[in-house]
């Protein structure tokens, strides 16, 4: 038996769990997502992430026909149903069936579908030796096309960006913003160390509202550093004395080469540390219970 598929009010097993090849969301990436996790039976920031994809949603103008009480207890539902204490959580809501014209008012019930798994974006030694990044030419969408806060179906910027740093023989892929701002990465918003400063560009260069993001901001400030959000160049970024991404799948994971340019000491730097731990500490204690 494989894993339980919430699929528009139903659990399916997930070899029967499929959707129309006239979803908008398949045609055209039109559609919502979001990215959770459970840590020892506890949903980690689960309204802050119902909040953002009925955010998300209405950026699109796709109603969600249930209210954000009912997603959380699909949510919870849905980890429950598949035994699981830490897992990975994809919620998706797509425009739903509808002809092959891109006109969404031809799409009547956005099809909504929940899968909670496992996830392991990378190897264990990366989270201490530290990935490599490289500057990806392609830009990061504008805010004036498609803004990078709505977390749509409509990925390929980011697998375009992806496909970059592989081809260069990096780890991940590091946006810069039209203006030449440093944005985020392909799946992780980035942080710099500079002294006792914790740097992360701000949202309108181009980045996600990430969740880990801001609860490693709270953390910053706890822990007594200087917590600005500034627009950053690749300058600063390499003279940093360390660097790393947040995400929730990443977590939080050390960045010690970019460009070619050796980040700090090289290894996994003394705040970085600090920080996740703090960040795991958080998770095991905070979030909603399933
Ligand atoms: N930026 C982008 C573009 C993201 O997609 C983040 C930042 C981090 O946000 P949170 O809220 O998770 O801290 C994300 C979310 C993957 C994968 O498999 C990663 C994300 C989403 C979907 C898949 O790498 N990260």
């Amino acid at each position: 038996m494989g894993l339980w598929i919430y699929l528009d009010g139903k659990f399916v097993d997930e070899k029967h769990a499929k959707i129309s090849v006239f979803d908008h969301g398949l045609l055209y990436g039109d559609g919502v997502f979001e990215g959770l996790r459970s840590y020892d039976g506890k949903i980690f920031r689960l309204y802050q992430h119902i909040q953002r994809l009925y955010k998300s949603a209405k950026a699109i103008l796709l109603e969600i026909p249930v209210s954000m009480e009912e997603m959380a207890e699909i949510i919870k539902k849905t980890v429950k149903k598949n035994k699981l204490r830490d897992s990975y959580i994809r919620v998706v809501v797509t425009r739903g069936v509808g002809d092959l014209g891109l006109d969404p008012r031809k799409c009547p019930e956005p099809t909504i579908f929940v899968i909670a798994s496992r996830i392991n974006l990378y190897p264990e030694e990366y989270y201490e030796k530290g990935l490599s990044v490289v500057t990806i030419p392609t830009r990061r969408n504008l805010t004036e096309s498609l803004n990078p806060a709505i977390k749509s179906l409509n990925y390929l910027n980011n697998i375009l960006a992806k496909i970059e740093a592989t081809n260069a023989g990096a780890m991940e892929g590091l946006f810069l913003n039209n203006d030449g701002y440093i944005a985020e990465c392909t799946g992780e918003n980035i942080f710099i160390v500079v002294e006792n400063k914790l740097l992360t560009p701000p949202i309108f260069a181009g980045a996600l509202d990430g969740i880990t993001r801001d609860a490693v901001i709270q953390i910053g400030k706890e822990i007594g550093l200087d917590v600005e959000e500034k627009l950053l160049t690749r300058y600063d970024l390499y003279n940093s004395d360390e660097c790393f991404l947040t995400g929730t799948a990443a977590e939080i994971i050390p960045v010690t080469l970019i460009d070619g340019r050796k980040i700090g000491s090289g290894k996994l730097g003394s705040l970085t540390r600090k920080i996740r731990e703090e960040f795991h500490r958080l998770v095991q204690k905070d979030g909603t219970p399933i």
